[in-house]
C-alpha cells in the first residue's frame, strides 16, 4: 500500500524522468530499516558514549582499544545485514540513468552489496572494511578487508553459561553495544597492526571529524558538477544533513537548478534552512518510500 500522497508522487515521477543529471546523497537512515543505527538521535548511543565522539581521530588516540571495539562491532554488525529496498532501487537507477551519480556518507558496505555500480557510488566518508595505518608517515591502506574479526582479540564474547543447545556460536553472541555488558579486556598489542611499518596501530578507513574526505572522492564529484551546466534533481535520503562538506552538496546542487526531494522518518530532524524543506518530502522509511518513488 502506497505510503506517498498521490499527486507528490505523480509530479516527482514526471520530474525525474524528464532530469537527466541527478544527485543522491545518502545518510545513515538509509540503512536503518537494514538494522543499522543511525548516528544522531534514538540509536546514536553506543553504550554509554555517543557515536559521534568516537568517530574522531582523538578518542582514537586515548582508546584505541575502545573505538576499535565500536567499529569491530559495527563491521560484524554491518556483515550480518543485509541491503534493503531502497539501496537495491536506487542502485537500478543508477544502472538506468546515464548522468545519476550518488554520494554516500554511508560506510557500511550496503550499497555496494546492493551492485551499485561503482563508478557511480562516491563513497564520501570512507568504508568501514577499509583499513589504513594510523601513523601519519606510513600510507598502508588495505581496501576490502572483510575479516571478521579483524584480529581475535576483536572477536565477539559469547556466553558461555547459556545453557540452550543450539551449537552455532553467533547464537550466544552477547550484545556488546549493552553497557551491562562487559567488554574484554583488551591490550595494545593484541589491536591490529600495520604490517607494513609494523609500528602504527591500523585504524578503520573511515573519514572521522577534522579530517579530509578522500582526495579522489572529492576532486571526481568536482568533476561530475563542474561538467554540468544544470542539475535537475538532488534526492536527500536519510540523512540529517548536518556534516559538511557532504550536506554543502545540497547548495551546489540547488545553484546549479536542482529541485530537491528528501526522503526522511522525521521532518523535524532537518536543519531549519529553507535549503533543505525540499521541493518534495517524503516522510517515513527510506527502505519503503524510494522503491516506491523511484518506481
Ligand atoms: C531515516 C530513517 C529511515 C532515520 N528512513 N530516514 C562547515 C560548517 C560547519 C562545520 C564544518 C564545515 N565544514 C567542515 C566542518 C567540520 C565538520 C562538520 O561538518 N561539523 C558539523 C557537524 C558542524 N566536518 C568535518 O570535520 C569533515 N572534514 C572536513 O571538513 O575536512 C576539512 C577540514 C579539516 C579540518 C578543518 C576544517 C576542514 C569530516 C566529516 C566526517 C564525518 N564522519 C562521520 C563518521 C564516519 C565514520 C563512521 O561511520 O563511524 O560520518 S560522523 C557521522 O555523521 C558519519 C555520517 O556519515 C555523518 C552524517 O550522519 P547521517 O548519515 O546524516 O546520520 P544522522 O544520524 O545524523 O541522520 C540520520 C537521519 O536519518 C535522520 O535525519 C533521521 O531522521 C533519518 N532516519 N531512520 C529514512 N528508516
Amino acid at each position: 500500500r502506497s505510503v506517498v500522497p498521490q499527486k507528490d508522487l505523480e509530479s516527482f515521477q514526471a520530474h525525474l524522468n524528464s532530469s537527466t543529471r541527478i544527485l543522491a546523497l545518502l545518510g545513515a537512515g538509509l540503512s536503518a530499516s537494514s538494522g543499522l543505527p543511525t548516528f544522531r538521535g534514538a540509536g546514536g548511543l553506543w553504550r554509554t558514549h555517543d557515536a559521534v565522539e568516537l568517530a574522531t581521530p582523538e578518542a582514537f588516540g586515548r582508546d584505541p582499544g575502545l573505538v576499535w571495539q565500536f567499529y569491530s562491532y559495527r563491521r560484524h554488525m554491518a556483515l550480518q545485514a543485509k541491503p534493503n529496498p531502497a539501496h537495491y532501487a536506487l542502485a537500478e537507477l543508477a544502472r538506468k540513468k546515464e548522468g545519476f551519480m550518488t554520494l554516500s556518507q554511508n560506510v557500511d558496505g550496503l550499497s555496494p552489496r546492493a551492485n551499485h555500480p561503482p563508478e557511480k557510488l562516491k563513497l564520501l566518508h570512507g568504508s568501514l572494511f577499509d583499513v589504513k595505518c594510523s601513523e601519519f608517515f606510513c600510507k598502508h591502506t588495505e581496501s576490502n578487508n572483510y575479516t571478521d574479526p579483524i584480529v581475535p582479540a576483536l572477536a565477539i564474547p559469547t556466553d558461555e553459561s547459556d545453557p540452550t543447545t543450539i551449537s552455532a556460536l553467533q547464537a550466544r553472541e552477547l550484545d556488546i553495544s549493552d553497557e551491562n555488558v562487559a567488554l574484554p579486556e583488551l591490550a595494545i598489542r593484541d589491536l591490529p597492526r600495520c604490517p607494513k611499518c609494523k609500528r602504527g596501530l591500523l585504524r578503520p578507513g573511515v573519514v572521522w571529524f577534522g579530517e579530509m574526505l578522500p582526495t579522489q572522492v572529492l576532486d571526481d564529484i568536482d568533476k561530475w558538477m563542474a561538467d554540468s551546466k544544470k542539475i535537475d534533481l538532488i534526492m536527500v535520503i536519510g540523512t540529517s544533513a548536518k556534516v559538511y562538506p557532504a550536506a554543502g552538496y545540497v547548495d551546489s546542487a540547488r545553484a546549479k537548478g536542482a529541485k530537491v526531494a528528501v526522503v526522511n522518518m522525521d521532518r523535524a530532524d532537518m536543519p531549519a534552512s529553507g535549503l533543505y524543506k525540499g521541493d518534495w518530502f517524503f516522510e517515513g522509511d527510506a527502505a519503503q518510500i524510494v522503491p516506491e518513488i523511484l518506481k
